[in-house]
């Protein structure tokens, strides 16, 4: 037997990058902690980290890629798989043009390095537009509003949490999610500590969340009011002379603009239907202007929703209007060593360059919204989708109206999916590629250092050496182009890509490289967020541009939505929103036997006074129909949720036949995305509105 090795990494598994310590010997692993000498999370881990062992053991997991045939799934060896698929795919690519083939990237590329540096040249293999990911189903209103305001989508303003001394929250809750579009490992320490240097913490959200109760004063909204709620907020900052610039007052295009929109949306106009007092909206517009340092950060509930795209922007504005935009204790923007914003300047923008074939949708950050994927498929015509590659996505259980895509996959002519699992969604392919994952893979968060609250920089080394016969993602994704393209391997590698990145980043000149890195498993410290928006926009002029037309044209929509006059709809009275659960990741982290045990976790929450009047008791199985589909699932009795709110965790939904996660398939829980719809997205970016989908409630 041989000696006991401790190794460093990063976890990849959610955004916050904790920094782990694993003991382990001849593969097996002996202990999963957090690593105190990480100088980001400092120890700091969540129970997921510990299933990163049951991913690497899982007997589930694929091993060799595996063909569809009559007598159900055969091995077969990669060469067979990758002469296959570039012959399919070329095959339809020439009798129905390039766009024919279509790709779907899940979250977990965010998270793989190899991916996120390889994937723009196989986007250059494939040559298609019908490109898709869970962007549109998440944060694209984010990318929209930096691309309009900042001209550049990947600049995303990030809450300073560590010294702002007021911070509201509007659609997060950062102690079950660890932070989204805010890279904070520890946030529940992080947010203590506001409170710790007497500040205060405001949440906006339909239920009273585990970040809620933790927070100096929670306030109810109605799903889908919050840019109203934000408009009242900048009407009252303009109102009541509360506007201060700071800093960024001579680089501020379109002010004028602004202050004219908002004038109809007073507090007392919007507050009856966000379910806010109009007092409580003046003081809240008050304690922003007024904090020493303040921050608005608004994330999923906020996102995914109608209005997601107003109200990211407004998220913005509001950090502008109060002169914390690019200031300490506001809204910051990171110094990451290896930079996705450098020299952006001058380039044209993809936003907006294409429409979607069947619904005319934008296609905003190099992709269309995965609302309109089945369409895309199911849709005769030119242009319709007849092949299609999953790369490390679920949307069958993650996009809205994600049952339609079950029956769009399995019209496709021809579908390959790389995934580490067979699956609600991978089931529908005709070959799936295996990659390794976790601790059997290198890894440099390319993102989520761009989005973090503090410069740091780390490299993990895999844990253990891969099999011969296994192959990382971007191998995968690598072998596959040069099958399409026929080209030969250049040999360039993302450890060659990283380190030239490095070396040439913001602190390249203070020897950042991937040596540096190596030599520091731990992770190297650089520094707290620093005020840097003047040399990082990438706006041609130069200007912040705080009203872009097509916000205001916009507003529009929102006047015409019923929203302020709360016009109800009697078949469906209640509004759906979805919650994220400690012990689970989106679809996949089911299959954890540490991570899927006790109680069945997939409830229906609602208030005890709708509870009564629908006649329904704690644990009883209730039916939610919406017009597109309906779901049975157990009852939560819940006094933390909003009168006329029903809540469901996102994710579940493992009771598909013929999938092969086994403990998954013992507490599957049923997918909130049969009953949400495909139809209903954030129309100005084409962002999914899970938020606010419209249902209804029985006894089953
Ligand atoms: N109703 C509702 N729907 C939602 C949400 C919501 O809040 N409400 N949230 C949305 C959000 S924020 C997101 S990000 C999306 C997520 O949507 P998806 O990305 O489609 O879903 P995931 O569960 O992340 O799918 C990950 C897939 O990758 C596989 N996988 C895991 N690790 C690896 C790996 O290392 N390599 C490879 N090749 N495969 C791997 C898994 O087996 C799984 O099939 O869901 C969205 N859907
Ligand atoms: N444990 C765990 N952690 C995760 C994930 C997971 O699945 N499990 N997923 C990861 C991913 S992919 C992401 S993108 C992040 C997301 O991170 P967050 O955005 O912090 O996570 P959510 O729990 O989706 O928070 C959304 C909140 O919005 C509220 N909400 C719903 N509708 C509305 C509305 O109309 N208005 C307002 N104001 N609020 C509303 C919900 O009640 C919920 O509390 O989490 C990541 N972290
Ligand atoms: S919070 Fe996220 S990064 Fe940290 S240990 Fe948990 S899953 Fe991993
Ligand atoms: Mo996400």
């Amino acid at each position: 037997m041989s000696d006991i090795r401790t190794h460093y990494r990063t976890c990849n598994i959610c955004e916050a990058m904790c920094g782990l310590e694993i003991q382990h010997r001849d593969g097996e692993i002996l202990s999963i902690k957090g690593d105190k000498d990480d100088p980001f999370s400092r120890g700091h881990i969540c129970p997921k980290a510990v299933a990163l062992q049951d991913f690497y053991s899982d007997r589930d997991r694929l091993k060799t890629p595996i063909r569809k045939t009559a007598d159900g799934w055969t091995s077969i060896s990669w060469e067979q798989a990758y002469e296959e698929i570039a012959t399919r795919f070329r095959g339809i690519q020439e009798a129905h043009g390039k766009d024919a083939v279509g790709v779907y990237l899940g979250n977990p590329n965010a998270h793989n390095f190899g991916n996120a540096i390889m994937l723009p040249r196989f986007f250059k293999a494939l040559g298609t537009n019908n490109r898709f990911s869970s962007a549109s189903a998440d944060q694209l209103p984010h990318h929209v509003a930096s691309n309009y305001m900042l001209g550049a989508g990947m600049l995303i303003p990030i809450p300073d949490i560590d010294h702002t001394d007021f911070m509201l929250i509007i659609g997060a809750n950062p102690i079950v999610s660890n932070g989204s579009l805010m890279t904070a490992p520890g946030v529940g320490k992080r947010l203590k500590a506001i409170q710790q240097r007497g500040g205060k913490i405001v949440v906006v959200d339909p239920r009273r969340t585990e970040t809620a109760k933790k927070a100096d004063q929670h306030l109810f909204i109605r799903p889908e009011t919050d840019a109203l709620l934000m408009l009242a907020l900048v009407h009252t900052l303009f109102d009541e002379q509360r506007v201060s610039l700071g800093h960024l007052a001579s680089r501020i295009d379109g002010l004028e603009s602004l202050a004219d929109a908002v004038k109809a949306y007073s507090p007392e106009t919007v507050a009856e239907a966000c379910g806010i007092d109009a007092p409580t909206i003046r003081q809240l517009a008050r304690d922003l202007a007024g904090a020493r340092s303040a921050v608005c950060y608004s994330r999923m509930g906020a996102s995914t929703q109608s209005f997601g795209g107003l109200c990211q922007w407004l998220n913005n504005v509001l950090n502008i209007l109060t002169g914390n935009f690019d200031r300490r204790g506001g809204a910051m923007f990171p110094q990451p060593a290896f930079d996705l914003v450098r020299n952006k300047k001058g380039k044209p923008s993809s936003y907006g360059r294409h429409q979607s074939r069947v619904r005319k949708l934008p296609y905003f950050n190099n992709e269309f919204p995965v609302a309109t994927l089945a369409d895309e498929i199911l849709t005769p015509g030119d242009g319709q989708i007849r092949g299609m590659i999953t790369v490390a996505g679920n949307p069958v259980l993650s996009a809205p109206g994600g049952a339609r895509l079950e029956e769009a996959f399995e019209a496709l002519d021809f579908m390959v999916s790389v995934d580490i699992y067979l699956n609600e969604t991978t089931r529908h392919a005709d070959i799936i590629l295996p990659a390794t994952t976790g601790l059997e893979v290198p890894h440099y968060d390319v993102f989520f250092h761009s989005f973090a609250v503090r410069n740091t920089a780390k490299f993990s080394e895999p844990m253990v050496e891969k099999s011969p016969d296994q192959k990382h993602d971007w191998e995968i994704l690598r072998d596959l182009s040069l099958h399409l393209t026929g080209l030969d391997d250049d040999g360039v590698t993302p450890e060659q890509m990283l380190d030239a990145g490095l070396r040439h980043g913001a602190y390249g000149e203070q020897d950042m490289s991937l040596a540096t890195l190596k030599a520091n498993p731990h992770g190297v410290d650089l520094g707290p967020l620093q005020p840097c928006l003047e040399q990082r926009l990438q706006t041609e002029d130069g200007l912040i541009h705080i009203a872009p037309q097509l916000y205001l044209d916009d507003l529009q929509r929102l006047d015409s939505s019923g929203l302020l006059e709360r016009a109800a709809d009697s078949d469906y009275p209640f509004s759906l929103i979805s919650r994220r659960l400690p012990r689970s990741h989106n679809t996949w982290t089911q299959n954890s036997h540490r991570l899927v045990k006790g109680k069945a976790p997939c409830t229906l929450q609602l208030n005890p006074a709708d509870a009564r009047k629908l006649g329904l008791e704690d644990g009883q199985t209730a039916r939610v129909a919406s017009p597109v589909g309906s779901i049975q699932l157990p009852v939560e009795i819940d006094d933390d949720m909003f009168e006329g709110v029903v809540s469901i965790p996102q994710g579940w939904g493992h009771n598909r036949p013929d999938t092969g996660m086994s403990i998954a398939e013992s507490q599957p829980g049923v997918s909130i995305n049969d009953i949400t719809d495909g139809q209903r997205i954030d129309a100005l970016t084409g962002n999914a509105a899970f938020n606010g989908t419209r249902v209804s409630v029985q006894p089953a």
